[in-house]
């Protein structure tokens, strides 16, 4: 919680950088700090303009030191859902929004901001998903089915009386929860969801593996910022860098661990770790992936691409007179770090505001 004093500080740090942003005069921030001081001094709060809401959505994706994808903030489209009351009405916008931003598969950006009102009246609206699209996990005597990092929420989600057919990609459902209360949860229409089988462009086994992956990343779990405001329901997805998925998701040993499988199809010598049948196969796992969603017109960007993209936004952002910040263990690639530019850059970490902040 945040208190008025600081919130007032907030306010008039980002009501400038904003206004001047945008073009708009000195008078006019002026104008509208009188304004938010009074509000703030009254009811303890203020309300953002959509448009001071639009563009601090933006600076926030802009100053999010882990991302690789921001050469694209400005393009960034808001669903304004501070209305959205009720689970019910969440939870509609939560399907509006996976509509949306999947585009038949020409991936959109949009972050959809819910009301920060409960926050200070223990009534916050909290998305207990940490993605709004993942696959659920089972832990059974012989190990996990599905997606291993999602086993606690899984667990949860069975506790609320939600019950899954158990498969290794089975789609969890939305779990909305409002203040203290019992959470809900929404099952996501199979329709709406856009699911890419893994197939490899000449290795023809690995098809046989039954892999696939969600088409867009909306992380849902992360409070937003914006002079002194805090949403702490305010998903946002762009589209995936293919190595999340190739490099981590299916490769890591405690996520779906498909490695060795992967260098079976391939007919490589797993019996000796110098024969690098690890690197062999994550790189055609990345091939994959890549030319899977290519394949099925889903947008998708490599990691020397995205690398390129990043520097290219460092560019202008320096030109704009806007100091970069990054954290580089994040920046770099999981697949072929050092072939890529941002290994050899050194970035500063110091957080700026608009941001995304993880919630407790
Ligand atoms: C993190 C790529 C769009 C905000 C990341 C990561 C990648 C990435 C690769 C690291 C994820 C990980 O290692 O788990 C991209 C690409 C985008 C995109 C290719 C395409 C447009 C966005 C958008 C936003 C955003 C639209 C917000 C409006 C963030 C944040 C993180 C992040 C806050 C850190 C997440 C965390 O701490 O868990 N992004 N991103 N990104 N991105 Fe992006
Ligand atoms: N690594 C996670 C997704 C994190 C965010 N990545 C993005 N964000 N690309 C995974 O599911 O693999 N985005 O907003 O596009």
């Amino acid at each position: 919680i945040i208190d008025t004093r600081q919130r007032m500080e907030e306010a008039a740090s980002f009501i400038h950088s904003c206004y001047s942003e945008l073009g708009k005069s000195g008078p006019e921030a002026e104008r509208r700090l009188a304004e938010i001081a009074a509000s703030i001094g009254s009811g303890g709060s203020y309300e953002h303009t959509p448009e001071e809401l639009s563009y601090g959505a933006k600076m926030a994706w802009r100053n999010s030191n882990r991302c690789i994808g921001r050469f694209f903030w400005e393009t960034l489209t808001i669903q304004d859902a501070r209305k959205a009351k009720t689970e019910e009405e969440i939870a509609e916008a939560l399907l509006d929004h996976i509509d949306y931003a999947t585009n038949e598969g020409k991936i959109r950006p949009v972050v959809t901001v819910f009301s920060p009102e409960g926050e200070d009246r223990g009534e916050k609206i909290r998305i207990r998903n940490h993605q709004l699209i993942r696959y659920a996990g089972y832990q059974t005597s012989t190990g996990v089915v599905g997606d291993p990092a999602s086993v606690a929420f899984t667990d949860l989600c069975h506790e609320l009386g939600w019950r899954g057919a158990g498969s290794a990609f089975d789609l969890l459902p939305l779990v909305i929860q409002i203040g203290g209360r019992v959470p809900k949860w929404f099952a996501i229409p199979e329709h709406l969801v856009l699911r890419v089988p893994i197939v490899h462009p000449d290795v023809d086994g690995l098809a046989e593996l039954g892999l696939e992956w969600y088409a867009v990343p909306i992380v849902s779990d992360m409070a937003l910022e914006i002079g002194g405001i805090r949403y702490t329901a305010a998903p946002f997805n762009g589209w995936y860098m293919g190595t999340e998925i190739g490099a981590r998701n299916l490769a890591d040993d405690f996520r779906y661990n498909m490695l060795p499988q992967v260098a079976d199809k391939m007919g490589l010598d797993t019996s000796r770790d110098s024969s690098l049948w690890r690197d062999r196969a994550l790189v055609e796992l990345n091939v994959a992936v890549l030319h899977s969603f290519k394949h099925r017109g889903v947008t998708i960007v490599d990691h020397h691409t995205a690398s390129k993209q990043f520097g290219h936004f460092v560019q202008k952002e320096t030109q704009s007179g806007r100091p970069v910040t990054g954290r580089w263990s994040w920046l770099i690639p999981p697949l072929s770090p050092a072939a890529t530019s941002v290994f050899h850059q050194r970035y500063d970490d110091r957080v700026l505001k608009p941001n995304f902040f993880h919630n407790d």
